[in-house]
């Protein structure tokens, strides 16, 4: 298998993180994402992904997949140990509600993409830069509440690491980075700090942007 990825991308970071749980490691690709590093517009890298995005899985079979969350769950459909969804239907519904979450609601409105063009139809640096911190704000106080709901146990779902931690991991350490503290959410400061014990977890992070 190989993976395109960018180190900076928390999308990337997510399948990097299922990669290191379940023990596989695969050749991987640089795929820049930022200023004149980027590729991931070029016809070349649009073959791989037609949106242009990481991360992409090219898998033994020579197939192509995309969407972290489809790479995750084919991931984890091909190498069921350790699972990365519980066991029970109501908790896999769960778990995949908080990646959701975080997903589909928060990370979209946050990349280089949206934050380019706020840049070029005139949003000023300090609005872009509130504007991602209003939008993570939003996001993980819902998932706040949202863990109260279920949270029995170490992580967002129970006892092992789920994709909901997966996808939560990233997105936390990308709003320290927005100097968003995590203890305005007691919760995720809790499930993020026991993630900080595993090491698929901390050495698979997005890395800063430079
Ligand atoms: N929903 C996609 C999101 C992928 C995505 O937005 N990746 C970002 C990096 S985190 C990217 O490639 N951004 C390039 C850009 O915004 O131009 C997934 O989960 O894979």
């Amino acid at each position: 298998m190989k993976l395109f990825e960018d180190k900076i991308s928390s999308a990337a970071s997510r399948v990097r993180i299922a990669l290191a749980l379940k023990g596989l490691d695969v050749e991987r690709e640089t795929i820049g994402i930022l200023g004149a590093d980027a590729i991931n517009r070029t016809p070349e890298y649009l073959q791989v992904n037609p949106q242009g995005l990481v991360p992409a899985l090219l898998t033994d079979e020579g197939v192509l997949l995309t969407q972290s969350l489809a790479i995750i769950e084919y991931l984890d459909e091909r190498y069921p140990e350790p699972p990365l969804l519980p066991g029970r239907l109501e908790d896999r519904a769960f778990a995949r509600a908080v990646a959701l979450a975080i997903a589909a609601d928060i990370h979209p409105l946050l990349p280089p993409r949206v934050t380019a063009h706020l840049s070029a139809i005139g949003v000023g640096s300090a609005d872009v830069a509130d504007w991602s911190r209003h939008w993570i704000r939003v996001g993980l106080t819902a998932v706040e509440e949202l863990l109260g709901r279920r949270q029995t146990g170490k992580y967002s779902v129970g006892d092992i690491p789920t994709v909901a931690d997966i996808c939560l991991f990233p997105q936390a350490v990308n709003a320290e980075r927005n100097n968003l503290a995590l203890g305005q959410w007691p919760r995720i400061a809790s499930v993020v700090a026991r993630l900080r014990e595993i090491p698929a977890f901390i050495d698979n992070g997005p890395v800063p942007r430079t």
